[in-house]
């Protein structure tokens, strides 16, 4: 896969290669935007998370502490951190399974992302959810998905009941490359358009779904465009580039406070491990993953800080010496945490005052 992140209006049927832009070098990046350091700190700290947090999983999936379906985020994690500055807290957010860094950018404790992972009752889904179901109402979070594609239309209900209810809040609805090759997609979309939901949809195209890439799902290879046939204002973006992600979502969100309606926006982005834990990844090349480590986002975000002199090299070693301690802190309160009770499986299914439950 190659793409170039222009926005080159490539017709829709056409094929093009999708890599993303290497042409900027590093130092170009870090002085083409204005952002202050506390953004460039809160990013690097919180990707550091998920990086640190995620290597950590991948250990303890091979010891299995964590077992059943697990699907590391590593390597796409600037599309959430962007995510967090550029939006505001009240906004809802809803994913597919691929979820952990999304919890763990807004800021659910990490103790709880690891406990529910152990499928722990401390958990953030009271240890009944998994690697693929995490929740977290306080920080807005509505949920891992496991059904591909699912999540588009709640997304899209999610923001029907923001506007329904006159708040000026808005739902970013995450989903893979692989997904927009469902009815639900479209279904979804057509109705957010007519209706003007403040929903933003964006495609987190890290170039695969499970072992098929984009290329041999459709013959429409610049997903953004998928957009167009609904009318709504769409756009790739370099989402390696947290810069990018951060202003492309301002943009949507402007949108959709205004009343405009949605915005599709296509992350260019790329998992470096496998689908999942039990992945040999024979799809790709070495190269072609050696090639995305080089634009790795957190990185990037290191460089900057050093030549915009927003940090210096101590910075970096306590931030990581920090970032250590929270991950093993979380390991061991994910160990020492019990299991949920046998009762709690009849707990949580309905509301409890679900009209139909009537004895
Ligand atoms: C409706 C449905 N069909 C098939 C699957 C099996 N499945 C799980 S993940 C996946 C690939 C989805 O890829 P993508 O949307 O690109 O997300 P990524 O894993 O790359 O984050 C498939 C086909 C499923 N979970 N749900
Ligand atoms: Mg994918």
């Amino acid at each position: 896969m190659a793409k170039t992140n222009s926005k080159s209006t490539n017709t829709t049927t056409k094929k093009s290669k999708t890599t993303n832009s290497k042409s900027s070098s590093k130092a170009k990046v870090a002085s083409k935007y204005n952002f202050p350091k506390e953004t460039y700190q809160f990013w690097y700290e919180r990707m550091l998370l998920i990086r640190r947090f995620e290597e950590k999983c991948g250990q303890l999936y091979g010891r299995q502490k964590i077992k059943g379906f697990c699907h590391l985020y590593i390597g796409q994690e600037a599309c959430v951190v962007g995510a967090v500055t550029a939006l505001k807290k009240e906004d809802k957010w809803i994913t597919a399974y691929r979820d952990h860094g999304h919890p763990l950018a807004l800021g659910t404790s990490p103790n709880a992302v690891m406990a529910e992972l152990f499928a722990k009752a401390t958990g953030c889904t009271k240890g009944k959810g998994g690697s693929m179901h995490l929740f977290d109402k306080e920080v807005n979070f509505m949920g891992g998905h496991g059904i591909v594609g699912a999540q588009i239309p709640l997304g899209a209900g999610i923001a029907f009941a923001e506007k329904y209810n006159k708040t000026d809040n808005l739902c970013i609805c995450f989903m893979g490359d692989g997904a927009v090759r469902q009815g639900a997609f479209h279904e979804a979309l057509n109705m957010a358009m007519t209706w003007k939901l403040p929903v933003i949809f964006v495609i987190e195209n890290n170039g695969y779904a499970m072992g098929t890439s984009v290329e041999r799902t459709s013959n429409v290879v610049e997903l953004y465009t998928l957009g167009e046939a609904y009318d709504i204002p769409s756009e790739p973006v370099d989402a390696m580039k947290v810069e990018e992600v951060h202003l492309s979502l301002e943009r949507a969100a402007e949108r959709a406070r205004k009343g405009d309606g949605p915005t599709l926006l296509e992350f260019r982005t790329y998992r470096y491990r496998g689908h999942s834990m039990s992945d040999p990844a024979k799809y790709r090349t070495k190269e072609e993953l050696a090639s995305y480590k080089e634009l790795d986002p957190i990185e990037m975000v290191k460089e900057a800080l050093l030549s915009n002199k927003m940090a210096d090299e101590g910075y970096f070693e306590e931030i990581e010496k920090k970032t250590k301690k929270i991950v093993s802190d979380a390991v061991d309160f994910a160990e020492e945490s019990p299991y949920p009770d046998v009762e709690e499986i009849y707990k949580d299914v309905y509301v409890e005052s679900y009209p139909f439950l009537k004895d």
